[in-house]
């Protein structure tokens, strides 16, 4: 006991009786949210990767879906953790109440860590869905924040399971009609410890309005509609009940969605000037006119074009394979090459390809067996398989062999 504090809470304190809260619910809906976090955790890493690669472990170019998979995955468990994490703290959100508020130094911090992972993991989701959005409301980076953020969920996560771990046995082995009801007992029954092992099932709760397994089938309905209604921004034929699909690829020209224009990059004149020529760096540098890239468009390739805010799209490319351009450099497939765009200002107005995808990447002229329209980067745009369509830049101005 920190302080003597009273026995019996004050005369308004909240009570909590519904029969529907208890260990075996929280246990279940914590599985599949656990799940969650741990696929959005890992394929957010590998998102990560794509932007910071080691030099020593460059990114593949095959199989080309890949970041396709791994990004849409990532976007599609981040979205359904949100529906997830509200009905699992709805269904532990009495223990906010228990009294006395703490008992102990141990349960202090634990109480601490719980509040470090609910705050974490609801600003990180809710940030990272307004990504998905383009809807930035705050004054920090999203990209090195997010990152920061993930690391303090799913550290502070572990170690909620590893306090919860007898809860979470007790509540998975227990089938979920029956089992404690999670908010009936009250904390100072167990002065020691939040996490009480000695579950003792109470007669069975009167059955009244919506069971367990009725709340697990709503919770289920719901992330599922959400999940059906999602994912196509990146599964194509879903795309007719995408309602929550931000980006559809009907919506933009070619087929294709656009996340930035070129009026937003401010490249409109430049690169719609009679003038435009690619200028290729390196031991051997040269220029490429309009009409000598139009002469070596002659390489065709598929491959989908990859967002990292989830939306996705197979797509047909026409252009110059970049290995053929470097190589007139004098530099050769194991060359690092830095792709600059006309774009003035931003961090993605270039972009670094090393290791296989040098020799897969194409410098497109066309898309979907037509000419580029202006916000799709013409005259000419960086397209490379299994690469996160971020690093795709477009409005392309030099290419440079380091
Ligand atoms: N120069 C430049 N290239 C860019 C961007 C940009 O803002 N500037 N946006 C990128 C992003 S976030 C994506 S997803 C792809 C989208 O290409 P699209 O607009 O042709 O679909 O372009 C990439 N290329
Ligand atoms: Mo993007």
């Amino acid at each position: 006991m920190l302080l003597k504090l009273p026995q019996d809470p004050p005369p308004l304190w909240p009570r909590f009786r519904s029969p529907l809260r208890s260990t075996a619910l929280t246990a279940r809906i914590g599985r599949v949210l656990g799940i969650c976090f741990g696929l959005c955790f890992v394929t957010g890493m590998l998102s990560h990767y794509q932007y910071h690669p080691w030099s020593w472990l460059p990114e593949p170019a095959v199989p080309v879906w890949l970041y396709r998979v791994t990004q849409g995955v990532h976007v599609t468990t981040g979205t359904i953790s949100i529906p997830l994490l509200l009905v699992k703290l709805w269904s532990v959100y009495p223990n906010l109440f228990r009294w006395p508020l703490v008992t102990s130094v141990k349960n202090a911090l634990e109480r601490l860590s719980i509040a470090v992972l609910v705050a974490s993991a609801l600003v990180e989701l809710t940030t990272g869905y307004l990504n998905v959005l383009n809807w930035y409301p705050w004054p920090w980076d999203f990209v090195p924040v997010h990152r920061f953020l993930a690391y303090v969920v799913i550290g502070s996560l572990l170690l909620h399971i590893a306090i919860k771990l007898p809860d979470i046995k007790y509540g998975l082995g227990v089938p979920v009609a029956k089992g404690d009801v999670l908010t009936e007992k009250p904390w100072s029954d167990n002065p020691d410890s939040w996490s009480n092992n000695d579950h003792e099932p109470p007669p069975p709760p009167a059955p009244t309005g919506i069971s367990r397994r009725g709340v697990l089938i709503a919770t289920g309905t719901g992330v599922g509609l959400v999940v059906a209604t999602q994912v196509g921004q990146s599964i194509t034929p879903l795309e007719p009940i995408g309602l929550l699909a931000v980006r559809q690829h009907q919506k933009g020209p070619l087929g294709v969605p656009i996340n930035r224009t070129a009026d937003q990059a401010a490249v409109r004149e430049l690169a719609l000037a009679p003038t435009w020529a690619l200028r290729v760096e390196g031991p051997q540098p040269y220029e490429l006119s309009l009409a000598d890239v139009l002469n070596m468009s002659v390489h065709e390739a598929s491959f989908p074009i990859s967002c990292v805010e989830g939306w996705s799209v197979g797509a047909h490319w026409q252009g110059l394979r970049l290995l053929d351009v470097v190589r007139r450099a004098g530099g050769d497939a194991d060359s690092h090459v830095e792709v600059r765009s006309l774009e003035p200002k931003g961090s993605y107005n270039r972009s670094f390809v090393h290791g296989p995808q040098v020799s897969h990447a194409l410098l497109a002229t066309h898309l979907n067996g037509e000419r580029l329209t202006i916000d799709h980067g013409y005259p000419l745009r960086l397209i490379a398989p299994d690469r996160a369509g971020v690093l795709n830049t477009k409005w392309l101005t030099g290419v440079r062999v380091l």
